[in-house]
């Protein structure tokens, strides 16, 4: 790997992130993602898309694709992004995310990506049948971040090292064009509350959209009974909560549920177990359910009510990737120059 040494990038702060369309939403980029970006969009600028170009490394239905974009701004929308704060876009409508990641292509090295788990884990056995655009993802997401200069990169546990592969293509970037300090080394900002949600029936995978049981995982969507049965039928073990906060090691699905409660309340796993600890499941879990049912609704029905409205969602993606592209042309622009590229056009 390329020498970490801080560059002096001098830039504006700014904060980049994104969800993929490819499936339903899930208490965990709620969590991991979501809940974050709200927050920061208080903070600093910030560039959310909906990572469209990202969903098609694997099979996405094309009668499904836009559907599912819209989805994801609905679920931006109504868990409480403001879109004259924060621009809100599909990733496919800002051309120099895909420019960019060629250009990256060319700076990061296969060694690197040879090294990512992601890949290994959604390709599985048979890595042969994989497409390219899996392999070479974390390429488009280094171009997604940098094409902004986002300094700031909000994200779950899971996204961790692909957020180091950046910082190594800024870093090589720099320092193969001599341009120190043009692309800022991005901070991921993974920790706090659920930062890694993991499934109902596992404790040891994450929950994840792809997962083909969808009892592993809470869906933004899922009303109050589902939410309730599927905290009821979650994956425990027969003990009742521990004591103490350090009872939870080696438990990985009361960790879990603990650590959804504590986010959801705003509170520590210590709180949690000090209120809870000594009890079972039988009365931890419907007091779980409630709790997630009860912030999911209005979130959830606002997101019927914007479905119901492509139009008005359609606008904010519009006017959100006008806004994203004037900053991502720019960078591009730059970019191209130092690279030498014929300077005729664009
Ligand atoms: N289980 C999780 N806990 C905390 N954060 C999570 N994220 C995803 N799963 C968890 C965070 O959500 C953001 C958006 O994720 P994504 O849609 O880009 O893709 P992903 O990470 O691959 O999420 P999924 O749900 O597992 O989708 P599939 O199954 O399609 O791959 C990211 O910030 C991610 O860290």
């Amino acid at each position: 790997m390329t020498d970490q040494t801080p560059a002096p990038y001098s830039g504006p702060t700014r904060m980049l992130s994104g969800v993929q369309p490819s499936g339903a939403l899930h208490l965990g980029n709620y969590l991991g993602a979501i809940v974050k970006f709200v927050k920061l969009q208080e903070e600093m600028p910030c560039f959310l898309f909906v990572a469209d170009l990202h969903a098609i490394t694997v099979w996405q239905d094309p009668a499904e694709l836009a559907k599912q974009t819209r989805e994801i701004a609905a679920a931006y929308l109504a868990s409480g992004l403001d879109p004259k704060k924060a621009a809100i876009f599909p990733q496919s409508a800002v051309r120099a995310h895909a420019e960019l990641a060629w250009i990256l292509n060319c700076v990061a090295r296969l060694g690197w990506l040879d090294r990512m788990t992601q890949f290994k884990e959604k390709s599985g056995k048979h890595k042969e049948r994989a497409s390219v655009g899996l392999y070479t993802y974390p390429v488009l997401q280094a171009a997604d971040i940098l094409a902004y200069k986002a300094t700031h990169v909000p994200v779950g546990e899971d996204q961790k090292q692909h957020l180091e592969l950046t910082r190594d293509i800024a870093a090589k970037f720099n320092n193969d064009f001599g341009a120190q300090g043009f692309f800022p080394l991005p901070e991921p900002l993974i920790q706090g509350p659920g930062a890694r949600v993991m499934s109902l029936r596992d404790g040891t995978a994450k929950m994840s959209k792809s997962d083909p049981s969808d009892q592993s995982r809470i869906n933004l969507l899922d009303d109050a009974d589902t939410i309730l049965q599927k905290v009821k039928r979650a994956r425990t073990d027969p003990e009742p909560l521990p004591e103490t906060v350090e009872g939870l090691t080696g438990r990985a699905e009361a960790d879990n549920l603990v650590g959804i409660y504590a986010a959801l309340a705003g509170i520590t796993k210590a709180e949690v177990i000090a209120q809870f600890g000594g009890q079972g499941f039988g009365s931890f879990k419907p007091a779980l359910g409630e709790l997630v049912a009860e912030r999911f609704a209005p979130v959830a029905s606002e997101m019927r009510r914007l479905m119901g409205d492509p139009a008005e969602v359609d606008r904010v993606l519009k006017d959100g990737a006008e806004r994203a592209a004037a900053v991502a042309e720019k960078t591009l622009a730059e970019t191209k120059e130092l690279v030498g590229f014929w300077p005729g056009r664009g």
